[in-house]
């Protein structure tokens, strides 16, 4: 594929609701698209779901400074033969794994294209894996103002049809909070995300939490910590979930050699991207750790992106892949995604990410636009 034209859509879209984590609180979701063309005419999508500085250094502006400065140049430069190659090309930009994540996941939309598969297909043909056609679904629920809306909310997520529900925590109403959530639905699976907000002397807490048969507890120590979650975890018969701290493939590894956690949280943007993810992907089936597709508050365009990476095998575990109204009203993709009766979503099968974006919908959301070449 020879790419002769990148455009970035800087994106504003309120959230139907505000979500609370214990780095913050979000209204709206902000992003950058990239749409990238090829000489022959096909255009592919990739999204930027970066969310800094709070969840990592990264933030929209040095996402848009890097993907203008330095990976776009690199992606005109020359023809690529594979989406990996893009990879290799943009592997001396230290870091910034949500740009070079979003402009891999436009080329990855344009190879798929041009061999007429579905990004799933074309994701289960480059790695000779059988790939799922639905993916089970769980619901992540941000801090709420109180122990009874917390309750409530998670009442009225069951009842739309997740299979798992994830709550955040932050230090104060953590163990009332989970204590609670664990009384009121004794029989579905039941997760906590710390987001990093605590520390080794917190031990005791989650050995309280112990006897909740939590699923996993994700993150609870510092966001770019491994070494001490591995002081952590022998402590706990619950699984940690690593998410902020794992960015490589090696630190995927390095996780699991030093046993800081049992299950792994693939987010492709935060791992610089879908080749990266497979990696990823693989390492942890090698040692018989599972994996589930984590997210953040993606549109329509990564939300397609994330069903094609979670259908591969070793996604064992219900991912954050939530139906489109969950975050958005409306998406600017239609139709949105919604979830199947059993507590699975379905993998787009058409060419590519497989998802229509609303022309006006998208222009009523883009408050900055830039093209590069031609
Ligand atoms: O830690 O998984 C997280 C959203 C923003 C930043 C970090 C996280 C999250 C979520 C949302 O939990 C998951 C989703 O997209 O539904
Ligand atoms: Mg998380």
């Amino acid at each position: 594929m020879h790419i002769d034209r990148v455009e970035l859509c800087l994106f504003r879209i309120p959230l139907v609701s505000p979500f609370e984590t214990s780095f913050g609180v979000m209204t709206e979701r902000e992003g950058i698209y990239v749409k990238a063309t090829t000489t022959d005419g096909v255009t592919g999508w990739g999204e930027y779901c970066g969310d800094g500085p709070g969840y990592s250094y990264e933030t929209i502006e040095t996402g848009w400074h890097i993907l203008r400065d330095y990976l776009i140049p690199f992606t005109l430069k020359a023809p690529l033969s594979h989406p990996r190659e893009a990879v290799e090309r943009f592997a001396w930009v230290r870091g910034h794994n949500f740009a070079k994540a979003a402009l891999e996941g436009a080329l990855w939309d344009i190879a798929a294209q041009e061999q007429g598969l579905s990004l799933r297909d074309f994701l289960g043909k480059s790695t000779g894996r059988d790939m799922k056609d639905r993916i089970t679904v769980g619901v992540s629920i941000g801090i709420q103002p109180t122990t009874e809306k917390l309750i409530e909310r998670i009442q009225s997520f069951l009842q739309y049809g997740y299979l798992r529900i994830k709550m955040k925590i932050k230090p104060g109403r953590d163990l009332q909070d989970a204590r609670a959530a664990r009384n009121a639905i004794p029989d579905r699976m039941l997760m906590v995300d710390a987001n990093s907000a605590y520390t080794l002397n917190d031990a005791d807490l989650f050995k309280q939490m112990e006897d909740l048969n939590l699923l996993m507890i994700e993150q609870p120590l510092g966001y770019d910590d491994i070494y001490e979650h591995s002081k952590l975890q022998p402590q706990l018969k619950t699984p940690i979930c690593l998410d902020e701290s794992i960015h490589t493939p090696d630190h995927a590894r390095m996780a699991i050699e030093l046993g800081a956690c049992k299950i792994i949280n693939i987010k492709q943007g935060r791992v610089g991207g879908l080749s990266s993810a497979i990696a990823v992907h693989d390492i942890c089936e090698a040692h018989g750790v599972p994996v589930w597709c984590g997210g953040m508050l993606e549109t329509g365009v990564g939300r397609a992106l994330n069903l094609a990476l979670a259908a591969l095998p070793n996604f064992k575990l219900p991912s954050d892949l939530s139906a489109s109204n969950r975050y958005f009203n409306p998406d600017v993709i239609d139709p949105p995604f919604d979830i199947n009766s059993d507590g699975t979503m379905s993998v787009p099968t058409g060419k590519g990410l497989g998802v229509h974006i609303v022309p006006e919908r998208l222009a009523k959301i883009t408050v900055r636009h830039e093209v590069f070449g031609a």
